[in-house]
């Protein structure tokens, strides 16, 4: 029996509590969600930071999925910053230390970290707070080297073939590898393990069918 994958994320830290996001949880990811007023609109003069934390031979992926706030030069009104770790003092994942704003989502808009801890913090100011704020993924996956690794952990291999995921990332509706090996257009509405196999009968019905023309084709040629 193969022991499933036990990513272990755990909140290290909400400050200060959950007045401006909503966390949600599915098993091994976490999903941030702005918390807007009565008009759909984020909240006004909010810092708030969630810090994650799995074990030491994980890391996290994160991955955003909406970006709805007010842009301003070096985002100095609104802002969402992702740092390496637990503390406003680690590094910024986004490639400048006053993060991202705007209502638009700028590629790469995946993130990883080079630990197993990392945080997201969402800053506003009083004005222009018009907007659904941002929608972020956080997952965590253990860093392999062959596919054999994440076969021992009973996981799901991106197919950058480096990442390995818990099985439940596969066909959820949301992108996890940064290429998007978990989501294959066979994903429909069913459950992932449904899919896997109407795509492997589909394939190998597929597969068949081209052998069986092509020997004819190449018997039909050889007579
Ligand atoms: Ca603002
Ligand atoms: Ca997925």
């Amino acid at each position: 029996m193969t022991a499933m994958v036990v990513y272990n994320v755990k909140l290290e830290d909400v400050m200060p509590g959950e007045q401006c996001t909503f966390i949600s949880t599915t098993s091994d990811q976490y999903r941030i969600v702005t918390v807007v007023d009565e008009h759909g609109n984020y909240e006004s003069d909010v810092s708030c930071k969630i810090s994650f934390r799995t074990d030491e031979s994980k890391k996290f992926f994160l991955r955003v999925t909406r970006m709805d706030m007010e842009f301003s030069n070096q985002c100095a009104s609104d802002s969402l910053r992702i740092y390496d770790g637990t503390s406003e003092n680690d590094a910024s994942l986004t490639g400048n230390a006053y993060g991202i704003c705007g209502r638009s989502l700028s590629l790469p808009n995946y993130f990883y970290s080079t630990g197993n801890a990392v945080s997201v913090q969402f800053v506003t100011d009083n004005a222009n707070n018009n907007g659904e704020g941002f929608d972020i993924l956080v997952t965590a996956y253990k860093p392999v080297d062959s596919t054999e690794e994440c076969e021992d952990v009973d996981g799901f291999l991106c197919l950058d073939g480096s990442k390995c995921m818990s099985k439940n990332v596969y066909c959820n509706g949301h992108s996890q590898c940064a290429e998007g090996s978990d989501e294959p257009t066979t994903c429909s509405n069913v459950s992932g393990r449904a899919s896997i196999s109407s795509f492997l009968l589909a394939f190998t019905v597929t597969m068949t069918t081209i052998l069986f023309a092509s020997t004819k084709h190449m018997s039909h040629h050889s007579q």
